[in-house]
């Protein structure tokens, strides 16, 4: 017996769900080998809805078919269906064809002195046979929904489906803004660039990462050095232990290309924040590495706290020694399920953190794995309800502001870099740089500083 999953393939789906404007999902409910190839079993299903494509698996591998944007009542003999469409998916692309005369988008034809339905019609273009939806008339001289290119071709389909259409990630107007192009791209890019350290006391520096085991901490790192790199770059420092792979601190440039210009900007690595089943990084060890009283290089231990005893400890650690931003990296996904204990250490740290002065944003990971749309392109991801419901509840966890919350997903599973990735991440490692910049200058307006350099322009 057929299961009742789509026959439609997934490289096919993503390609025919790329002819909607907006982001939506499919959803199977009727498949002729289950149901029966009988209009009125369908004709039922679609009228307890409101979008629906029915797909059509023809006996030559071809698949097409039609999406149509309203209810449709039994009786009726026309619709207004300005959105419909019809389609032709293959692996490698869809072809569309909207609607032209949307008074005829769909028809119910009454042979038999009118009682009897005989054709379910979609302009002239596809008419489905009542008695038997199997048998398609596909006719190229269509003037509803197409004049040229649709293909002729009278045959038996071996599936029919119909799938509701769901818009997904409840979009909204932007709210943050964010233009998705090359050019924004290499221009978030030169404007990090062009952040520069004045004077010896600090050449580079510091972000330290902090957060759960598995929070995507490590991912960062790597995300920010495929960008500068203009690839996907592979270190072993990602990786799943319950306490987190991470154990030693360690410093990361974020440089460009070999050869190119590196960024003023290093990222710091440290252990898991702990909590109550998971040992981890203390607040006391956490505010330890802040300071700059921890050498670099230094091998944590849940056991023993640091101090004064430690290797190459730094009683007086100066400026350049220390962390100039602390981000705490969240999961996304995983925003409930954080416990109470890791809750309270997250809380505290901010609030020590910022009787430093130390700048702190929230760096929200995993954003692809709690919103549909943004799975499908990170574009979405402030015109997504749920994401910026999710970002609302990681500001509340730490007691921060959502102004303060860049989502952003990691290089995880892809084997190239995607400019829109590339934009959330950069648009990410920016703020980072503003927020260290204006505590600089809050702080250290006379000796350090860092200036941005703008393109020489002529006299
Ligand atoms: N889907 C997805 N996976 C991610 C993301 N960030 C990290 N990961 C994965 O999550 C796992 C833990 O990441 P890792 O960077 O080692 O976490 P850490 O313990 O905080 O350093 C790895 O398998 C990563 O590939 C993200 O934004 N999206
Ligand atoms: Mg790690």
């Amino acid at each position: 017996m057929s299961s009742a999953a789509s026959q439609l393939d997934l490289e096919r789906e993503k390609q025919l769900l790329k002819l909607f404007t907006q982001p939506v999902k499919l959803g199977l409910l009727y498949k002729g080998s289950i149901h029966g190839y009988k209009y009125n079993t369908l004709l039922n299903k679609f009228n307890e809805e409101g979008k629906c494509v029915i797909i059509l698996y023809l006996v030559s591998g071809a698949v097409r078919g039609i999406y149509v944007n309203e209810k449709l009542s039994t009786g009726s003999q026309g619709s207004t269906d300005k959105g419909a469409f019809l389609f032709d998916v293959s692996k490698q692309g869809a072809a569309k064809y909207p609607v032209l005369d949307p008074s005829k988008a769909f028809a119910c034809n009454y042979g038999n002195k009118g009682i009897a339905l005989s054709t379910l019609q979609f302009g002239s273009a596809i008419e489905l046979d009542a008695k038997d939806i199997r048998i398609v008339n596909f006719c190229s001289s269509d003037i509803i929904y197409t004049s040229t290119g649709w293909p002729t071709e009278n045959t038996r389909t071996c599936e029919v489906e119909l799938h509701r259409v769901q818009d997904v990630g409840h979009l909204i107007p932007d709210w943050r803004h964010l233009s998705w192009t090359v050019c924004e791209r290499d221009s978030i890019l030169e404007d990090i660039l062009s952040f520069k350290s004045v004077g010896d006391a600090l050449p580079r520096v510091r972000a330290l990462l902090l957060g759960p085991a598995g929070a995507g901490k490590s991912s960062f790192i790597v995300s920010a050095r495929s960008v500068m790199n203009k690839r996907v770059v592979h270190l072993p420092i990602v990786g799943k232990a319950i306490n987190g792979f991470t154990k030693k601190l360690k410093t990361y440039e974020i440089g460009t290309r070999k050869g190119g210009a590196p960024t003023v900007l290093t990222l710091c690595d440290a252990m898991a924040v702990g909590h109550s089943d998971s040992p981890g990084l203390s607040l006391s060890d956490a505010l330890a590495v802040i300071k700059g009283h921890v050498p670099e290089g230094y091998k944590f231990n849940f056991y023993t706290p640091i101090s004064e005893k430690v290797t190459g400890h730094r009683t007086a650690p100066s400026l350049k020694e220390q962390v100039h931003c602390v981000l705490f990296v969240l999961n996304a996904s995983e925003l409930e399920s954080y416990s109470s204990s890791l809750l309270s250490t997250l809380r505290e740290l901010h609030s020590e953190i910022s009787d430093l002065g130390i700048p702190q944003l929230i760096l929200l990971t995993h954003i692809d794995k709690v919103c549909h749309a943004v799975h499908e392109d990170v574009k979405f991801v402030y015109s997504s309800r749920t994401l910026q419901e999710t970002m609302e509840k990681a500001a509340e966890l730490v007691h921060m502001p959502v102004s303060s919350v860049l989502p952003i997903k990691n290089y995880a599973s892809e084997h190239a870099v995607n400019c829109n990735m590339d934009i959330l991440i950069l648009d990410a490692i920016c703020h980072v740089l503003q927020a260290i910049d204006d505590m600089l200058e809050d702080q250290h307006p006379e000796d350090v500083h860092m200036v941005k350099e703008e393109p020489l322009r002529p006299l």
